[in-house]
């Protein structure tokens, strides 16, 4: 099987039986929704004209499709791919627990139970949006309850919360439910961990009561083909935030982070090496006056590479943007 992203302005026109889901990312004029699940990441997009970009997952095999507890999923042989959103006024919110947290350990509870009951049961990678993600309610920040739901999911679900858990982002978006879409497969991707950074696993309770459970990177294998996931990407070393208040420092800290990421991937990988001029990058920027110091920082040290540019809150108030990227190499015949 082959897996193809594609990211382009334009909806896709091939044939819809073998997309296995996507995003729509910028401020769509319409609200049509695809037959495949979609992530919706509603926020203006800068550097670019086009209203909207369509990222897709495409396999060269035939799909089949389900709902299930509110999840929207394709999956082929080795690959599902799936979307929840849910609405957290739906769920209780109190001192001890936040309608969030609540919201978040529910979506991946749902998430587990699917995956395990079509035994591709290994979550290989996570998009996590939540609106107002900085703000403070119930004496705690947003971001903070969400991990601990999160968190406490993947415990429940036996899972464990460090080393082998999934490469992620976890970002705000205005006004959006919390939304997750994912990746998984049957056998576990073989995560990367950045040497200038605290495993975010590991973070010291600064940061809020329960640790993050992701992974800086992932490289998971379909028969053919191996995939490089890169986690949301910020300006932390160790587990401090560097360079405050300065967007093209924390850019230039955040390649820097991405770069470590990607020797360790090059160190780990079954196919020849990575390299930064050839992965596809998402970047989140938190103040529209930042972007055109950001996209200049960038440009040299990503040369040609496929670039989105989008508003967004990342999950420290301190940090002005955040990057992740994807690759995929074919793996050599022998
Ligand atoms: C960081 O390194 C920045 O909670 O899933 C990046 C990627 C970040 C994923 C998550 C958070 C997450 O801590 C924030």
């Amino acid at each position: 099987m082959n897996l193809e992203f594609l990211s382009s302005p334009f909806a896709v026109s091939r044939e819809t039986g073998r997309i296995l889901g996507g995003a729509v990312i910028g401020e769509p004029p319409g609200a049509a929704v695809p037959a495949w699940p979609e992530q919706r990441v509603i926020a203006p997009l800068f550097g670019t004209n086009a209203a909207v970009f369509q990222e897709t997952w495409l396999v060269d095999q035939p799909v089949s499709s389900g709902q299930s507890e509110g999840i929207a999923w394709r999956r082929s042989d080795d690959l599902l791919y799936g979307v929840i959103e849910l609405d957290e006024a739906a769920f209780p919110d109190s001192t001890e627990c936040s309608a969030l947290q609540a919201a978040s350990e529910e979506a991946y509870r749902r998430i587990f139970r699917l995956l395990d009951a079509q035994q591709l049961p290994h979550l290989w990678r996570a998009w996590n949006y939540m609106a107002e993600i900085n703000r403070e309610t119930n004496g705690l920040e947003r971001y903070r309850q969400f991990n601990i739901g999160r968190q406490d999911a993947f415990l429940e679900c036996h899972r464990g919360a460090t080393g082998n858990v999934p490469a992620a982002c976890a970002i705000g978006l205005a006004g959006a439910p919390l939304s997750i879409a994912f990746m998984a497969g049957p056998a576990p991707a073989v995560p990367l961990e950045n040497p200038r950074q605290v495993s975010a696993y590991n973070y010291p309770s600064d940061y809020g009561p329960r640790s993050p459970t992701f992974s800086r990177g992932a490289l998971a294998y379909l028969p053919a083909q191996e995939l490089l996931f890169i986690s949301g990407t910020a300006s932390i070393v160790g587990h401090q935030t560097v360079a405050p208040g300065d967007p093209a420092g924390q850019c230039r800290e955040s390649m820097a982070n991405i770069a470590a990421v990607v020797t360790e991937a090059n160190r780990k990988c079954r196919t020849g090496p990575y390299v930064l001029s050839q992965l596809s990058y998402r970047v989140y920027v938190r103040r529209a006056d930042d972007f055109g110091m950001i996209r200049e920082e960038l440009t040299p040290l990503v040369g040609a590479a496929d670039l989105v540019f989008v508003q967004a809150d990342i999950c420290r108030s301190d940090l002005l943007l955040e990057i992740e990227a994807f690759a995929t190499h074919m793996l050599e015949e022998n």
